[in-house]
């Protein structure tokens, strides 16, 4: 899988998916090998043009010899055709290419979160050095906008005349793009578009050294101002290197849900069975807040002697 062969990182990635305790042992073995690849969030409303783009971008990576790894976030059943087949088709020409690898990911079934196994795809493609790594999202919801906040970099795809641009710009994507892409400029509204969404963005207060998400204009059907994009993905690449923030954000995040998941599993594990259905049932009776029902119960499995959980910040 190191040496990046396909089969290898196909296994690991379904160990990982299956949350098999192999898969967290492979991920636990695997953290000290990465940290250099560059993971590119590419977002946006269904058929924008996201798969074009990355394909786009994946052969102008190819073409200065950098390994690409995609992660296909796909909102429907992991066996259905529709988006994944498509996607397979426009990145098909990419197949025989081992310096490619392509993953669609089905969002159901993840308990640990959407975000978070993502992540733990892209921590197996970088393992295996992809240099970079694509994520492509639809749409606008909290998950979109948990997978960018682990992406180093953002790519916010937006179309001319679909409606759907006010309204993306009121979901808080504003806060997560660190590039705007109006694609399908060979339609009419483009260069609206473009300027509804720098409007928006004069809004925003720009400290002198922060950056500044541009906003292009892309056909990606005929590969249109994909140089620029690269570029701009480059220059962001660049930018950021002399600040590790979001990557601590990401390690902040995947801790985070560690951890809760991990104390929930400690808690059905310590507790008698039933016991946490029974507790919701009392506050449902009213016996019970759910604030004090919570603290009981941690005082019950984290600290048996009732001593020190009163209040997590203080020390002893
Ligand atoms: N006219 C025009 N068509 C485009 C452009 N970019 C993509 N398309 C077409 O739009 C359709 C959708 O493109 P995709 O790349 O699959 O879009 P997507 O955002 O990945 O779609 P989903 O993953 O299904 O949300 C395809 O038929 C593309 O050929 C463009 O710049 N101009
Ligand atoms: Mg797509």
């Amino acid at each position: 899988m190191l040496a990046g062969d396909p089969r290898a990182i196909a296994r690991a990635m379904s160990l990982v998916e299956d949350e098999s305790p192999a898969g967290a042992e492979l991920l636990r073995a695997l953290f000290g090998r990465t940290g250099r690849a560059f993971l590119v969030g590419v977002t946006g409303p269904p058929g924008a043009g996201k798969s074009t783009l990355v394909d786009r971008l994946t052969r102008r990576a190819r073409e200065e010899g950098k390994a690409v790894g995609v992660i296909a976030v796909d909102p429907t059943s992991p066996f259905s055709g529709g988006a994944v087949l498509g996607d397979r088709v426009r990145m098909g020409r990419h197949a025989s290419d081992a310096g490619v690898f392509i993953r669609s990911m089905a969002t159901r079934g993840h308990l640990g979160g959407v975000a978070r196994a993502t992540s733990d795809l892209a921590l197996i493609l970088d393992a295996a050095g992809k240099e970079f790594i694509f994520i492509e999202t639809v749409g606008v919801g909290q998950d979109e906008v948990d997978i960018a906040r682990t992406a180093d970099v953002t790519v916010v795809v937006l179309v001319p005349g679909s409606g759907d641009e006010v309204q993306a710009l009121k979901a808080g994507i504003m806060e997560i793009a660190d590039v705007f892409v109006v694609n399908q400029a060979d339609r009419e509204g483009a260069d609206r578009l473009v300027q509804t969404v720098a409007a928006n963005q004069a809004l925003q207060a720009y400290a002198p050294d922060q950056w500044r998400p541009p906003i292009l204009k892309t056909v990606a059907t005929t590969g249109e101002g994909v140089p620029e994009l690269w570029g701009s993905i480059t220059q962001y690449r660049m930018h950021a290197a002399s600040g590790d923030g979001r990557r601590r954000a990401r390690y902040e995040q995947q801790l985070h849900e560690l951890l809760s998941r991990a104390l929930l599993t400690h808690l059905e594990r310590t507790l008698p069975p039933g016991e946490l259905a029974r507790v919701v049932g009392r506050i449902a009776a009213g016996a019970i807040d759910p604030y004090s029902a919570a603290h009981e119960l941690m005082q019950r499995v984290v600290a048996p002697s009732g001593s020190r959980t009163q209040d997590p910040g203080s020390r002893p």
